[in-house]
């Protein structure tokens, strides 16, 4: 079977750390990169953290260091779920690789452009490099296959009650990429925060007593004491690895095909997804997005995900 060409974005953030890892070693995805943005804690944090990730579970894979900043907003950082750090919870060795010498939106444009297959791109943060490579260069977007994203939600938001944290990040980033005219998958809120990392999931998942279960066991146990803290959850919905586990089996999920419009207005509903669940506007569709997810599979995929490194 061919591997998927993939280049993840993303602000690891204990979630996109299980993204990367599920990326990482597979024998359907071939990762041509990761590029970070400053999302969950600023880029410094985000890029450390990182390759602190790649080093770890020794994916030998360019690191590229995208924008710290969203296109038009402050950043806001979220250290009340990921830690000062943006990955609290587990002691990496001393860094010993480095970044690719390549901006990673400069990365993100040559990649794409080169690639004699199409490329997927996926993010889990802010889509704000995403946005910024097809400003640059518009043409990498007749080599993109899809993009599938992590972020927003047609229910309720998790920053405000309209908005996800992604999205409402750097909504001006997501407007730009819902209405670029390329294939879109959102995989949001409406679904992850089906997939809770219960007690029972960790310990299942600590039985696989490798390196990547030991990284999966230490951070999930901090991101699930701070998510009790901050929205007094029972378990921490595990978001950014679905677009991943997609890519595994597509049958993990449920899409739908609708019109969706990222709100840039600065009311109370900015940043919000409107996904037009019931066609009720008969505008043009540009988004398939995620409305069901199999949660028995999710596991079974992040258990082979984490074999895959015995
Ligand atoms: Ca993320």
């Amino acid at each position: 079977m061919n591997k998927r060409n993939i280049i993840l974005d993303c602000d690891p953030g204990h979630d996109d750390a299980i993204a990367i890892m599920l990326a990482g070693k597979s024998d359907l995805i071939n990762l041509l990169g990761i590029t970070v943005v400053g999302g969950n804690q600023t880029l410094e944090k985000t890029g450390r953290n990182t390759l602190n990730l790649c080093q770890y579970l020794d994916i030998d894979v360019p690191v590229c260091l995208g924008s710290a900043n969203p296109l038009v907003k402050i950043l806001e950082v979220c250290p009340q779920i990921h830690g000062e750090s943006g990955l609290d919870g587990f002691d990496f060795p001393d860094l010993t690789i480095d970044y690719h010498n390549q901006n990673g939106i400069n990365f993100i444009v040559e990649t794409i452009l080169k690639s004699k297959e199409k490329v997927t791109v996926v993010t889990t943060g802010p889509m704000t490099n995403l946005a910024l490579a097809i400003r640059l260069e518009p043409k990498i977007m007749d080599n993109i296959d899809e993009v599938l994203l992590m972020g927003g939600s047609y229910t309720n938001g998790n920053v405000t009650p309209a908005a996800e944290f992604n999205i409402y990040s750097d909504p001006e980033a997501a407007f730009i990429v819902f209405n670029s005219g390329l294939p879109v998958k959102m995989f949001g809120l409406d679904v992850t925060r089906k997939v809770m990392v219960y007690e029972s999931v960790i310990e299942r998942m600590e039985k696989l007593n490798n390196k990547a279960s030991l990284l999966f066991s230490k951070l999930m146990k901090v991101f699930n004491e701070n998510q009790y803290r901050t929205f007094g959850l029972e378990a921490g919905p595990l978001h950014d690895p679905l677009p991943i586990a997609y890519l595994l089996d597509e049958s993990v999920v449920e899409l739908s095909w609708v019109h969706c419009d990222i709100d840039i207005s600065r009311g109370d509903s900015y940043g919000r997804t409107n996904c037009d669940i019931f066609d009720y506007m008969k505008l043009p569709k540009n988004t398939f997005v995620a409305t069901k997810v199999d949660v028995n599979k999710y596991w079974d995929i992040i258990e082979q995900g984490i074999k895959n490194y015995n």
